[in-house]
């Protein structure tokens, strides 16, 4: 008797320190992998809401999601554009640990804008968007971590979804009213119709132009005052492991994206993560919205920063 209690007690010492320093185990992010998913993407062409590179490209995001060992689901609908047009909208969901109660949001928009307006040459504005970084590299990133999931169950559920007919949005020339809520079409009919009634989860990140070079992604200022929290873990992850030139922490612009309407109508308190570029005059990349939005833009580097900061945020998560 004498002898088993102080090696009980020495027993729980040594266990309890152990917990202390435990190092939490992040699997890896391929670079090499996320630009594949990126090119694939745009190897469909245009992606383009109501055309046939649309139908192709939304079976290889959902049977990639399924390969990865994701539950997809496919949310249809119909919905109508600001010109109207009416639009055949295809989210992509893929859930991890669906029976989870905590849960983590990724999201990105997978459509291409089907007129690049932004384009310098008045003869490129009603040619279509490649969509290279504006969709595909936010994509590619959540695609390589979902490889990655299959690979290394997380603790907590997880669910990538992949927005559709984000970019459908009027200009602000169009002079319709209400004109930012022409965005983002695919995520307001989620927001008010969720895959799973009554959905939430603890925090939704959205990955919009995440592949640029040298890309400088600031504290959006919705983002901080929808979720302030999330975006301080979020770019403090980010300096730790060394990315501070990517995520730069001061505030950036206001940008009526996806993760507007997740906050307003879910709740859920949600960041975007979205290069800013304060000297462009548009505030995005020069090539935004121009038939020049296209791979060679992509840079590795870029994926790498916020591939591999998406990865420890999900894996530190308790
Ligand atoms: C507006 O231009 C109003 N919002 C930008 C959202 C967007 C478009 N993200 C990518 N493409
Ligand atoms: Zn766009």
């Amino acid at each position: 008797m004498l002898t088993v209690l102080p090696l009980t007690a020495c027993n729980q010492v040594t266990k309890s320190a152990k917990t202390e320093v435990k190092p939490v185990n992040v699997p890896g992010f391929s670079p090499d992998s996320a630009y594949f998913f990126t090119q694939k993407q745009v190897d469909f062409g245009p992606r383009v809401p109501n055309t046939a590179a649309q139908i192709a490209c939304a079976g290889y995001l959902s049977s990639t999601l399924k390969r990865f060992g994701a539950v997809v689901i496919e949310q249809k609908t119909d919905v109508q554009a600001f010109d109207g047009t009416t639009l055949r909208s295809i989210n992509i969901i893929g859930s991890y640990n669906p029976k989870a109660v905590s849960r983590v949001l990724l999201f990105s928009h997978w459509d291409s804008r089907p007129w690049a307006d932004n384009d310098p040459n008045p003869a490129n504005r009603k040619k279509p968007v490649m969509g290279a970084n504006d969709g595909a590299s936010g994509v590619g990133i959540l695609l390589e971590m979902a490889r990655q999931f299959q690979l290394q169950q997380p603790n907590i559920g997880v669910d990538i979804i992949f927005f559709d007919t984000e970019d459908y949005g009027a200009t602000e020339s169009s002079k319709i009213p209400n004109s930012e809520d022409s965005w983002c079409l695919g995520t307001q009919y989620w927001a008010h119709h969720p895959h799973v009634p009554g959905y939430t989860a603890r925090f939704g990140i959205l990955l919009d132009m995440v592949g640029g070079k040298q890309a400088t992604f600031l504290r959006e200022q919705s983002s901080d005052y929808y979720a302030s929290e999330v975006v301080s873990k979020v770019w403090s992850q980010a300096n730790s492991l060394g990315f501070s030139q990517y995520f730069i922490n001061q505030p950036g612009g206001a940008v009526t994206d996806d993760h507007i309407y997740v906050n307003k109508i879910t709740g859920i308190p949600s960041i975007d993560i979205i290069q800013y570029d304060a000297n462009s005059g548009t505030g995005f990349a020069g090539y935004w919205h121009t038939v020049d939005d296209t791979m060679k833009n992509v840079d590795k580097n870029t994926l790498q920063a916020v591939g591999v900061t998406l990865m420890h945020v999900i894996y530190t998560e308790k």
